[in-house]
Order: structure tokens, then sequence, then C-alpha cells
């Protein structure tokens, strides 16, 4: 047993240059900390973010609340307890804060400390975060989706979809897929005239259309010399909640039928059910459900019952603590659903998620372009991953 010595909050800053929430756990011999990310586009079923809401300090973005309930409430809740105990940890928190939506602590006091203390048992153990993860020491590379051009909510662009994104397809390595990334990523920036780029990492020029960005991103596919569809495929996530005038069923059928697109999350807002069953029903691509399942298990059963999606992108902090975030992960796999593990647009440094894909054996990684460390160091990750296990780890097939 190793005990929870003490644990720290403090106030640090996401790659939005927007203050978020950093925990930093100890025990006798060491501590580990972990940065807790924050999405632009957020659905109303995710865990509660505390912000100070104080207009006159950090424009009311200020997370001192949170630094507070972890150095105070939790840090006291958690004392002595064992770190090697997840399940435990992840409890007394969920149940110190006694809410639905954990709005009492923060999810973003929560996550940073269930995630901190992973990290910090990971270390005592020895062992790699990914392998300490793992419940059956078995692990999968995961297929990257990069956004590789940015519009909707992180973008000053005139592109209603959110996400342009790209995945290299049936590779045999990471490495693989991320060389091929690489080159339709450069080619792609040769062909436009403004390469500035969104919150992830994305080119954001303005197109006359959600078309022009896909054939555009085709294009660079060619150029690049791979096939599109069958070498790299196209993704979409059109976060419709954010949408100022909703698109239909029959929308979607045709891009799916005029484009190589092989996934799309999000096609409608977060509680129009019926328009999901009805998009799934009637298309073989990979159908995501972000905003719609909010990596909640009760949300995610109805979708599983109703057959409202086929694939979950799961986000930490839409739930808020590690136990909760495996549970799902678990509940999809088992029931056939595809897992991607997710960044948020406010993200940082932290590469847990990376860790947390090869564990739970997702197919898939979404991380943003390549560009921005804080996007490319999950990628990164994952490449010092694969290096450091070579031959013995394959990548998923989706
Ligand atoms: C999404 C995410 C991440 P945000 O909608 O999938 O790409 O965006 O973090 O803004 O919710
Ligand atoms: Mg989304």
């Amino acid at each position: 047993m190793v005990k929870i010595k003490n644990i720290k909050g403090r106030q640090v800053f996401d790659s939005r240059g927007n203050p978020t929430l950093e925990a930093e756990v100890y025990s006798d011999n060491g501590s580990a900390f972990a940065i807790v990310p924050s999405g632009a586009s957020t659905g109303t079923h995710e865990a509660f973010e505390l912000r100070d809401k104080n207009n006159n300090d950090y424009l009311g973005k200020s997370v001192f609340t949170a630094v507070a309930n972890v150095n105070n409430l939790i840090s006291k809740a958690l004392k002595d307890i064992d770190l090697n105990d997840q399940s435990k940890i992840d409890k007394i928190l969920i149940e110190l804060d006694g809410t639905e939506q954990k709005k009492k602590l923060g999810a973003n006091a929560i996550l940073s400390v269930s995630i901190a203390c992973c990290k910090l048992a990971a270390i005592e153990n020895k062992t790699p975060l990914f392998k300490y993860l793992s419940k059956n020491k078995d692990y999968l590379l995961p297929v990257p989706l990069l956004n590789i051009i940015n519009g909707g909510v992180h973008a000053n662009n005139n592109l209603d979809i959110q996400e342009f994104m790209i995945r290299p397809e049936n590779t045999n390595s990471f490495s693989e897929a991320i060389r091929r990334s690489f080159l339709v990523i450069q080619n792609l920036k040769k062909m436009l005239d403004n390469t500035n780029v969104g919150d992830e990492g994305g080119f954001a020029p303005n197109f006359k259309s959600n078309d022009e960005a896909i054939e555009i991103i085709i294009k660079s596919i060619e150029k690049s010399g791979f096939r599109p569809d069958k070498d790299v495929s196209i993704c979409l996530d059109v976060a419709a909640n954010e949408l100022k005038q909703p698109k239909n069923i029959e929308y979607y059928l045709n891009l799916i039928d005029k484009y190589p697109i092989k996934s799309i999350e999000d096609p409608f807002a977060e509680d129009e059910w019926d328009s999901w069953n009805n998009l799934t029903k009637n298309t073989n691509i990979q159908i995501v459900g972000d905003d719609l399942f909010a990596t909640n298990k009760k949300r995610l059963n109805r979708g599983i019952n109703e057959k409202s999606a086929n694939a979950i992108l799961v986000k930490l902090n839409q739930i808020g603590t590690v136990s909760e975030t495996l549970d799902v992960i678990d509940h999809a796999q088992k029931n056939d659903f595809k897992t991607i593990i997710s960044h948020r647009s406010g993200d940082s440094e932290d590469t847990f998620i990376a860790d947390l894909c090869v564990a739970t054996k997702s197919s898939q990684i979404k991380s943003g372009s390549l560009a921005r460390s804080e996007r490319v160091s999950k990628y990164n990750r994952l490449l010092r991953i694969e290096d450091a296990l070579g031959n013995s780890i394959k990548m998923a097939k989706i």
C-alpha cells in the first residue's frame, strides 16, 4: 500500500491561454501532476466545469474556487488512502461531491486529482502509465483522426462544420499513419493562401462552402500519392449543438455518397435522438456520439438500445473521473461500439489520453492536427510507446 500524503491544486493555463486547473498529488517518495482540458463546443449533459465567474478577475474564467476545493476538502478526504485503489479514490471523490454533474466541487477539481493519483500510482509501481491502466495487459495503438481544417467555434472563418479530419487507413504502424498525415497536411498547406491555424492546429481560412474544404483535402491526399478512401479517408465532426442552421439526414447521406467520408461525429444536436437513430440505420459508416453521450453510461445505454450511433467519443472531463471513464469505455466495447479517445479544444501538455487509448485498446484517437505542442504531444507519446514495444504492439483495426 502506498498512501496519499498531500494534494495541492494550482491555476495554470491551457492552449487557448485560459486559466485551468492542475493538481499535484504527493506520496512519501514522489509526486505527479495532471492538467485538465476545457471544451468550447460543450454539451449540456457534461460534468460541470467550475469557474469563478468573477468578472473583475481573469474575465470570470479563473478557477481559484476549484483550486481551494482541491487543497481543502479533497486533500483532506483522500489523505492516507491507498494510491493503488483507483476505484476507491474515485468513489470518495464522487461521494464527497454528491451531485449528478459534479457541481459542488467541480468536475475540473475532481478530474485533476483522479488523473494525478493514477499517474503517481504508475510511478510508484515503476510501470508505464498505459501498463498500469490496462486490465488485461494487452495493448493496441490507435488510428489517429487529425483535424486538418478547423471551423465552427474553433476558428474565425465561415465554415459551420467544426472539424474536417483525415484518417490514415490500414497502416501497419502508428508511425506510418503519422507519416501519411504529415504529407497530406504539408501538401494542403501548399494549396492554401492563408495558413493560419485554429484551436486544434488545423488550417482555418475561409472557404466558399463545406464542400470546397472537403474537395481541397481530397486533392491534397492525391497530391501526396495516396488514394482517397483506401489510404486516407475523411472524417467530420459537425458539432451540431453549435449550428445556427441544423442539417438534415439527406444532407449527410448525400455527402457520404459524394465523398470518401468514413465517419461523422455529432451530425445532430445532443437530444435529437430520432434523427440520430434514423441516420445510423441508413448508413454503414461510423457515426460518433460526442455531445449525444457526454461520456455518460446512462446516455450511452440509451444509444446502445436505440442504435443511435455505433461509436462513442470519450472525454474524461465530460464525466469527471478515471474510473467512470474506464467503465464507459468497457461498456461501449462490450456492446460493439468503437471507442475514440479525445482531447478538448482547450488542451495542454498533459498526455494522459495517449496512454488511456493504448491501455483500453481503443481503435482511434482524436488529438487535432500535426501542429501546436499540446496536440502533437499526444502523437509523440504514442510514437514513444510504439518505439518501446516494437513488434509486440499492433495497430488497431477499424
Ligand atoms: C469536440 C471537441 C474536441 P471541444 O467537439 O469533439 O475536438 O471540441 O473540446 O471544443 O468540445
Ligand atoms: Mg465533437
